[in-house]
């Protein structure tokens, strides 16, 4: 549903594994709502702003930086995502334009959670802390099997240090997210990523009609 300036904006989140397309079918929702009367903000995690932006070059380059301990990579994500709430989800959502953001702290859950084994309980402290009062209105969880989903980035080239990680620890990531989608239906929406550009755009245009949201 179109929104006034007045109204407040949807917050929109785009998660899953690595290769899950989530980049690429931001682009095609971000036309869809504009086409549609949305005025969008298109953003990502780790990243958004220039300080989550240097913190993703340190969490996801290779060279030196072995030595990340996990609690030290959550709460780097965690001081990205609070920069990132304050400069730019909150301030859009506020003026009346929707913000669609490639990965939040669902991303947190899977991967530091799911993935590194981190107490869910820690992670939702922050979350607490980071954004009591802010979550997305709707999660499009972009699913595949793991394969398929490091197969499709693999053949991009250099891996980053998460995609380095071996399968057993994204088969954790994406059974987290699918746990996670299942204790929160009215929130998820899981898409099936293993098909064609034009059959999950089909999909996720079919959601977004269903929710009223175009
Ligand atoms: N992370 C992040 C955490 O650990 N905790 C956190 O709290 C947060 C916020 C971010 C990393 O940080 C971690 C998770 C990540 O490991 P990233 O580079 O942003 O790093 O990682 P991704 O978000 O996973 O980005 P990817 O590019 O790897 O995946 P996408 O965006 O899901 O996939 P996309 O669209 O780039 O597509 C990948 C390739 O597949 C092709 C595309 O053309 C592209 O080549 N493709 C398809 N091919 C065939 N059929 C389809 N349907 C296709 N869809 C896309």
């Amino acid at each position: 549903m179109p929104q006034s300036g007045q109204q407040r904006g949807l917050f929109i989140t785009l998660e899953g594994i690595e290769g899950a397309g989530k980049s690429t079918q931001q682009e095609y929702i971000a036309r869809l709502l504009i086409q549609r009367g949305h005025r969008v903000v298109q953003t990502r995690e780790p990243g958004g702003t220039a300080l989550g932006e240097a913190i993703r070059s340190t969490l996801l380059a290779h060279t030196g930086n072995h030595a990340i301990s996990h609690d030290t990579e959550l709460l780097l994500m965690f001081a990205a995502r609070c920069q990132h709430v304050d400069e730019i989800i909150r301030p859009n959502i506020e003026a009346g334009i929707t913000v669609l953001s490639d990965r939040f702290t669902d991303s947190s859950f899977a991967y530091q959670g799911g993935g590194r084994g981190i107490a869910a309980g820690r992670i939702r402290s922050l979350q607490q802390w980071v954004h009591p009062d802010l979550n997305p209105d709707l999660t499009l969880l972009l699913d595949l099997p793991v394969a398929t989903g490091l197969e499709r980035v693999g053949r991009r080239g250099e891996s980053d240090r998460f995609e380095a990680e071996e399968l057993e620890f994204f088969e954790a990531v994406r059974s987290t997210y699918l746990d996670m989608a299942a204790a929160e239906p009215q929130r998820f929406e899981i898409i099936d990523a293993n098909r064609n550009l034009a059959e999950i755009q089909d999909n996720i245009r079919a959601v977004l009609e269903k929710r009223a949201i175009v």
